[in-house]
């Protein structure tokens, strides 16, 4: 039985250590949302799907139920299925459910032990499908094993939108690399009116204020810090011209942490930045797609016009 490769090693909390500090010691304070992501982190977010303020997931849930036979259809005959980010791999059972054609599924994921039981209900329930795991950072260097058919990618959730525009364009172009000859599915939010999206990152429960202190609370379990979590606000606002929601950590008062040796101080008022959450328009994201090198092709979207899938075709070159 092959389980996804144990991330937590030293090399992994040496990296969160060394990404934390580089992100504190930087003006404006700023962190990767990836790093939100440790077993709690991954439970909170599956919380977050489920309230009622937090639209995207059950909006594309939603379309996947609708829609999967037609999105399956633009795959081919013969798909070696890569998804980006898995998690808890419940959206990819609407494509596997809706293709015979699917050979192999590789969920990709940070949060390895999430994924190895994600993956082993997986096997139970698609016994004809090889499921292979990987634990690993898609944002990093990645080698995926040699494929047995069209190579098909699959990035739900609007996950596109925590990467800069830059960094989203430089990351497409490395999947149309990888998916040469096949495509990619992908998730985009779109743009709305900011009273929505401001709910949907300020849920009235508190989830999302947990899921943004927690990066804080695994540097203390992690790291060996001293955050002190009732010393932080959440805050979260859409910011119009950047299209985009922003998450903070907002410092209550006066304050000092230690980190790797280095001494950090806040004073009242100063944030970090902990997650950007970009969102498209449909022609937006296909001029991005077009530039990462993909040829947009299908669309999808719900009938609010809320949420939108894409099949991105992936020319060879
Ligand atoms: C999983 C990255 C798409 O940005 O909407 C949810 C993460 N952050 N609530 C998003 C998130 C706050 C989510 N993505």
């Amino acid at each position: 039985m092959q389980a996804a490769t144990h991330l937590a090693s030293t090399h992994h909390r040496s990296t969160f250590s060394d990404a934390l500090l580089a992100g504190l010691q930087h003006t404006p304070r700023q962190v990767s949302p990836k790093w939100f992501y440790d077993q709690r982190g991954s439970e909170l977010f599956e919380q977050i799907c489920e309230l009622p303020e937090y639209y995207p997931t059950r909006t594309e849930l939603g379309m996947l139920a609708q829609y999967a036979h037609e999105m399956v259809e633009c795959m081919g005959s013969r798909i070696d299925l890569v998804e980006f980010g898995a998690g808890a791999t419940r959206k990819v059972r609407y494509l596997l459910n809706a293709s015979p054609h699917i050979k192999r599924f590789i969920p990709i994921d940070i949060s390895a032990s999430h994924l190895t039981d994600a993956s082993n209900d997986l096997r139970l329930n698609y016994p004809s499908v090889r499921i292979e795991p990987m634990g690993a950072d898609f944002t990093q260097h990645l080698v995926l094993p040699e494929a047995v058919g069209q190579r098909v990618g699959f990035f739900p959730g609007s996950s596109i939108g925590n990467f800069e525009p830059a960094e989203a364009q430089q990351l497409l172009s490395r999947m149309a690399g990888w998916l040469q000859g096949g495509g990619l599915l992908i998730g985009v939010d779109l743009v709305k009116d900011p009273a929505t999206l401001h709910a949907a990152y300020n849920d009235a429960q508190g989830i999302t204020a947990q899921f943004n202190l927690n990066l804080l609370a695994r540097a203390n379990t992690e790291l060996g810090t001293h955050f002190s979590l009732e010393q932080f606000a959440h805050s979260a606002f859409y910011n119009p011209p950047l299209q985009r929601i922003e998450m903070h950590l907002v410092s209550r008062c006066d304050q000092t942490v230690h980190l790797a040796g280095e001494r950090l101080h806040f004073v009242e008022g100063s944030s970090i930045h902990t997650e950007s959450s970009y969102k498209y328009t449909v022609a937006g994201f296909q001029a991005l797609a077009r530039r990462a090198g993909f040829r947009p092709d299908a669309v999808w979207l719900d009938e609010e016009r809320q949420f939108s899938v894409h099949w991105l075709s992936a020319p060879v070159h």
